[in-house]
């Protein structure tokens, strides 16, 4: 499968990873919005959101978890965002299911 998310899953593209367990992928996004930015991916191809299944339920719940510990590694003690883009209107660019999790600054809200 042509997959950008896939293939820096197999190592078949570097990346700067942070995590990985056998649900998950954890890795810094090439064009951080946040002093951390990083992106926490499904292991299995789910191409976005609107893909998840009943079976997917306790993945989401670990993806969730995860970024919770690294947040703490990275010393994210007053907060952080935890993003997930879905599909064309939700600003989706690579279109295998990942989380932006970001800190390090104050974020600003609504989103553009
Ligand atoms: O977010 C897709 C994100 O993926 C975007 O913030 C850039 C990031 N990205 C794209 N290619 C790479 C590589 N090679 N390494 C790290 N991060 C990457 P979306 O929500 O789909 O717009």
């Amino acid at each position: 499968m042509d997959c950008l998310f896939c293939k820096i899953i197999s190592g078949e593209i570097p990346s700067d990873k942070i995590y990985e367990d056998d649900l998950v992928y954890a890795f810094r996004d090439i064009d951080p919005q946040a002093p951390t930015h990083f992106l926490i991916v499904p292991k299995e191809h789910i191409a976005s959101a609107d893909e998840l299944e009943e079976r997917h339920k306790e993945l989401v719940g670990h993806v969730f978890l995860i970024a919770k510990k690294i947040c703490a590694e990275e010393g994210l003690t007053r907060g952080y965002r935890i993003v997930n883009n879905c599909k064309e209107d939700g600003g989706q660019s690579v279109d295998h299911l990942h989380f932006h999790v970001l800190g390090g600054r104050s974020l600003k809200w609504p989103p553009g």
